[in-house]
Formats: C-alpha cells, sequence, structure tokens
C-alpha cells in the first residue's frame, strides 16, 4: 500500500478522532470483560478507567442494491458483524426496490436482527437480481415497501452531525435525500461509499472506466460529489482485486451459523445466476464498509473527483479535496480482516 497521509479538514479531522477511538474501545471491551480481567488480575480502578474510553458504536444507515451482485448480502452481514458500528437502518436502491428491502429484511431476521428497520427506496429499470427469490413473500413488521429516503432524512434530522451512511449501489437514493432539504448535507457525517474508477480499472493495469455504480446514475453521482458531505471513496483501484476465493469462503461457511448458511445460500444463487459469469465475490462494498468500522485498513488519499456524464471519475489536481479516497489495497491482508470478522 502506498501510505499516503492525509490533511484533514477540521471536520474530517473529528471523523477520524471518533473512529480511532472506536477502534481502541473494542479492545478496551476485551480488557474490562469481568472474566478476562480476573484472570489479567487487573485492578478493578483500572477497568474502570478503561470502560471510560470506550466509545459508542458509529450510528450508520446502509444503502444498498442488495441482490445483483453477491457482494452487498456479505456487506450487510459484515456491518452486523463489526462491533464499532451501529446499524440504524437499511434502505434498498434501484432495479425492484421492494425486492431487494425483503432480501435485507430476511437477511436481517435471520441474523437475529430483524428489528432494524428496512425501507425499500427509488426503484428503475429491471436488472438481474436472482438472489430476491430467496425471500420472495418475506413479511415483517420492520419492512417497508417505500419511503427510504424519507427515513434517511428523519434519521438525519433526528441526529444532525452525527450519522454515517454507507451507499454501496447507485446513488439515486443519496441524491434525493440531499436534494429534498437545503442544508440536509451539512447535517451527514460522512458518506462512505463503494464507487468510481480512478487509476485503473476493473482488470489490473488496465485504464480507468465507468464504473456500475457511478455510472448507473452519473447525475446522481455528481450530486453527491459536489455535495461538501466529507467522502470516504473505494473505488475500483482498491476493491476489484478482492476476490473471495473458496478458501476464504471456507472459513466463513464452516462457522455454521445460520447467517452464514444463509450467505452460502444466496452465494450459491449469484454464482449460477450471475449474467456476467463471476465466479468468486469480489469484495467491491465491503471496502467502503470497513472504512468505517476500522479507520486505517486501507491507506486514504485526499483528491478532488469530478463525475462526468458517462460515468467517469476524474481527479482535478488543483482543487481542493472532496473526498479521502483508497487508491490501492493489499487483498490477502484485507481478506484476512473481512474472513475473521464473518467467521467469528
Ligand atoms: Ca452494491
Amino acid at each position: 500500500m502506498v501510505p499516503a497521509r492525509t490533511t484533514l479538514s477540521s471536520r474530517d479531522a473529528g471523523l477520524k478522532r471518533s473512529y480511532i477511538g472506536n477502534d481502541s474501545g473494542a479492545e478496551a471491551c476485551r480488557v474490562c470483560d469481568p472474566i478476562h480481567a480476573a484472570d489479567m488480575k487487573l485492578p478493578l480502578l483500572v477497568c474502570l478507567l478503561f470502560g471510560s474510553l470506550v466509545a459508542a458504536p458509529i450510528p450508520v444507515l446502509l444503502d444498498t442494491d442488495i441482490g445483483t451482485d453477491i457482494d452487498d448480502a456479505y456487506a450487510l452481514v459484515q456491518v452486523l458483524q463489526s462491533p464499532e458500528l451501529e446499524l440504524l437502518g437499511v434502505t434498498t436502491v434501484s432495479g425492484d426496490a421492494v425486492a431487494r428491502a425483503r432480501l435485507a429484511a430476511k437477511l436481517l431476521t435471520v441474523a437475529g436482527r430483524g428489528e432494524v428497520p428496512v425501507y425499500a427506496g427509488i426503484s428503475t429499470a429491471t436488472q438481474y437480481m436472482k438472489q430476491v427469490e430467496w425471500a420472495a413473500g418475506f413479511i415483517s413488521p420492520a419492512l417497508r415497501e417505500s419511503g427510504g429516503v424519507e427515513f434517511l432524512r428523519q434519521q438525519i434530522n433526528a441526529r444532525p452531525g452525527e450519522l454515517t451512511l454507507i451507499a454501496v449501489g447507485e446513488l439515486t437514493n443519496v441524491a434525493a435525500l440531499l436534494e429534498t432539504e437545503p442544508g440536509i448535507a451539512k447535517k451527514i457525517k460522512a458518506i462512505a461509499l463503494m464507487g468510481g474508477s480512478i487509476r485503473r480499472g476493473y482488470a489490473p493495469g488496465s485504464k480507468p472506466e465507468p464504473e456500475w455504480n457511478i455510472k448507473s446514475a452519473a447525475k446522481a453521482a455528481q450530486v453527491v460529489f459536489a455535495s461538501g458531505v466529507p467522502l470516504l471513496v473505494a473505488p475500483l483501484d482498491s476493491t476489484a482485486d478482492l476476490k473471495l476465493t473458496p478458501e476464504w469462503k471456507v472459513r466463513i461457511f464452516a462457522r455454521g451459523s445460520p447467517t452464514n448458511d444463509a450467505l452460502a445460500a444466496l452465494d450459491f444463487v449469484w454464482r449460477h445466476t450471475n449474467t456476467w459469469k463471476g465466479e468468486n465475490p469480489t469484495l467491491f462494498d465491503n471496502l467502503a464498509v470497513a472504512l468505517v468500522a476500522t479507520p486505517g485498513v486501507a491507506p486514504l488519499t485526499p483528491l478532488h473527483l469530478v463525475v462526468e456524464a458517462d460515468g467517469t471519475t476524474r481527479e482535478i489536481a488543483d482543487r481542493p479535496p472532496n473526498a479521502q479516497v483508497v487508491l490501492t489495497s493489499e487483498p490477502a491482508k484485507f481478506l484476512e480482516y473481512f474472513t475473521a470478522r464473518l467467521a467469528r
């Protein structure tokens, strides 16, 4: 990885501090567990001091196109398996957003988190989304078949400046949110998104090319990149080589939990029906989740990015940064991080 250090704005610096606090918090939790504390013969006072340093989980909203590529299903479980994060709700976008919401709600229920609100957002033209059949007919009091953008708006207004939005589909819902209320951008702590292609494309060594999430709704992406909300961006540069090959999946599926059994079923459906003949999941969206849960998981480079009408993302050298971007990654290191979380 290129250890590019970032020049953080005061707002970004606050974001960074809170993330670092949560990293240390996980360790502090273990230390202050009564059983382990007794083993370690730590005085109670030390534990109390550590306890005071434990940061609250980071409240997040997940906006997803779960049901087409498989990385979204893994990303939803990844959020649940990240103790640094508090999932306030899920919204869905593109294709049949209602069917996607049904899928997210069922997966959450299998995971024992059926109380998490799931709202369908904006639907668009029909897409391949065979996984949604796994959740056909699913109903839940937490599932709403419309109102995704309004749900996001209400959540953000209820806690201005506190919520991070993790956006791992096209940016249609997010742009609609930003356009629904003047000034709401300033109330969003950050948007972590998977999208773009800055210095390479899908294949190693290839030239940049319009990336799916951006090109599917380029105007929406333009709204987001011009919004002034601090952006954490995971483009193809750092995600396209994150291949979840069978040896990693064996570790995840051998966990034997109902959640991972569900992932195995969804992975199988995806593997044998996806229209682009993908064999191994690419963990595109999962780096965006990790950037929020675990700052430092990948190096950030401050860039000013603009979105062209065709979905090309271009860096402009002489403008102030509008995004912290991950340009490189170490696949084996990330896959170990990811697999350990899902297999725990
Ligand atoms: Ca996605």
